[in-house]
């Protein structure tokens, strides 16, 4: 594939999907790198495939698989749409992402499909995935005419003082499968709005999610050069986007230890980084709590997506006396799930995202029996009727886990729950913060005191008050404490602070010397 006008080559795409889409014998479709307004095949020509994780004989279409060339071809293009693009009022930036923002809306039920299809969460939650991204998008449309800077007195007669935010230039985004819309437009469009330009390294296993928002992106307007897609391995282009030295920031959301890697690359060339990692987010369930409400906060929390989100509920915390009844109607909760194709508007938790997560997955919960906890329900790859091409797990429960065992402290990432027995509130307390992660929090309860002590005590970015973890909504700040992140914060307008620069301004208009901190002294 040379370079072809985006255009026809969105419609030759579109036309094959839909055959593919109406089972007739298409053949499969290829997407290149998006960059400068056109789509390229990766320079070495080398592709690569992404499948349906809940049927892997469906493969979706084929991508490049790209390296550092391609990278820097595309940090070329960022660079050279930056000048026209941080020069254009910031309001007209906001108003080709209320034009997103509405074909995002518009073709919401297609984008939820493909999703679906590529990464396997049930059709429910991709149409909340995508509304994340709409969500962002008409907030960060907002902030073009807000980007509110400060103007402040002087300690000076006759002096102004203000602070203006700027564009910071290249912003490297990395994203992750699990939000393979949400995510991506979490980080695009509060760089975009502020005036960044943007190469954009989505996920290896939902590259389809992200060429359709790409080609929506275009199709609302986003100049040539302002967003740039490159496909392909961490190694191969997400560390040439790390160590060019004309990215100025990256967002980075996935594994720890790739994010720790990131860090330290970056820091070689002192690069701005935000990274949004692990997490091993608790729920405690209290002796007084609504237990109909908190069973539901659970199963939703730590089955919801398969258990694939940052916030999912990966440890219940719960007071002695009501954990027999809290398990026991767990377990009866998650033995009733509907495993299955997403598509299927009767599956309640589709598969994981591949065959290592499943095994992954598989490996912790050997780890937790041989540390002693008890399997109160699931523990297998699920396989049977329907479920047989897919990688498939089923919901689980790890009953009598203690705080530091593994399957207490490490990011699982799959529909595993390690139940964790305490006393009391102070017990739960410890127990909640004792990891090494902060991203989100639960507390059930109906005594006011208690849930006030744990939106004190907490120590997550996140704490919810008689809900589960997972939901958090677009305008507030988003992000962990400790080793979740660096202190970064995405979402909401605390997102702007990673994609800006402040300048401080100060214009003297007395037409004499005035001395800060002297001439003001008696
Ligand atoms: C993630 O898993 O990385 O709060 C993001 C939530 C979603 C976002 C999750 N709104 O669960």
């Amino acid at each position: 594939m040379g370079r072809t006008p985006a255009r026809e080559y969105n419609r030759r795409v579109t036309q094959t999907i839909q055959r593919a889409d109406e089972g007739g014998s298409a053949t499969t479709p290829s997407y290149g790198n998006f960059i400068g307004g056109e789509w390229r095949a990766a320079e070495s020509g080398r592709t690569f495939e992404s499948r349906n994780p809940a049927d892997t004989r469906d493969v979706i279409a084929t991508f490049a698989a790209s390296d550092a060339a391609d990278v820097a071809a595309a940090v070329r293009a960022a660079e050279d749409a930056l000048p026209a693009w941080r020069a254009m009022p910031a309001p007209k930036r906001g108003e080709i992402m209320y034009a997103f923002g509405h074909l995002l809306a518009q073709h919401k039920e297609r984008l939820s499909r493909a999703m679906t299809r590529e990464m396997g969460k049930v059709l429910a939650e991709a149409r909340g995935d995508v509304q994340e991204g709409i969500d962002i998008a008409y907030l960060m449309a907002g902030e073009g005419r807000r980007l509110f800077g400060e103007t402040t007195p002087s300690e000076l007669p006759n002096k102004w003082a203000m602070s203006v935010r700027e564009p910071i230039g290249i912003a490297g985004i990395i994203t992750p499968w699990n939000f393979p819309i949400a995510i991506p437009c979490w980080k695009m469009m509060p760089a975009l709005v502020t005036g960044n330009t943007v190469v954009f390294k989505p996920a290896s296993d939902t590259p389809h999610c992200a060429a359709l928002i790409v080609e929506l992106m275009h199709e609302a307007g986003f100049p040539p050069g302002t967003v740039n897609m490159v496909t392909g391995s961490g190694e191969e282009v997400g560390m040439p986007i790390v160590d060019s030295p004309d990215v100025n920031v990256v967002s980075f959301t996935g594994n720890t230890q790739t994010g720790r890697d990131i860090a330290s690359r970056a820091a070689k060339r002192l690069k701005r980084v935000s990274l949004e990692l692990g997490g091993k987010n608790a729920i405690v369930v209290m002796a007084d709590a609504d237990l109909d409400l908190a069973v539901d906060g659970i199963v939703w929390s730590a089955f919801g997506t398969a258990g694939q989100r940052c916030t999912a509920c990966s440890r219940l915390v719960v007071q002695d006396s009501v954990a027999d009844e809290l398990v026991g109607r767990l377990a009866a909760r998650a033995r009733a799930l509907r495993l299955g194709s997403g598509l299927d508007p009767h599956t309640d938790v589709g598969p994981l995202i591949n065959a290592g997560a499943r095994d992954k997955v598989g490996g912790y919960v050997g780890i937790g029996t041989d540390e002693g906890a008890r399997l109160a329900v699931g523990g297998e790859p699920a396989g049977g009727e329907g479920l047989e091409h897919g990688h498939f797990f089923e919901p689980t429960i790890l009953d009598g886990v203690r705080p530091m065992d593994r399957v207490a402290q490490e990011e699982i990432f799959g529909p595993v729950l390690s139940v964790i027995r305490v006393a009391d509130y102070d017990e739960a307390a410890t127990v909640v913060n004792t990891t090494r992660y902060g991203l989100s929090s639960s507390i059930f309860t109906r005594d006011t005191n208690t849930a006030f002590r744990a939106m004190r005590d907490f120590t997550t970015g996140i704490v919810y008050v008689n809900a589960g973890t997972i939901g958090a909504e677009t305008h507030l700040p988003f992000g962990g404490m400790k080793q979740t992140g660096n202190g970064h914060r995405e979402a909401g307008h605390a997102a702007l602070d990673t994609y800006t620069e402040w300048k401080s301004i100060y214009v003297d208009y007395s037409g004499r010397l005035q001395r800060a901190q002297i001439d003001n002294q008696a």
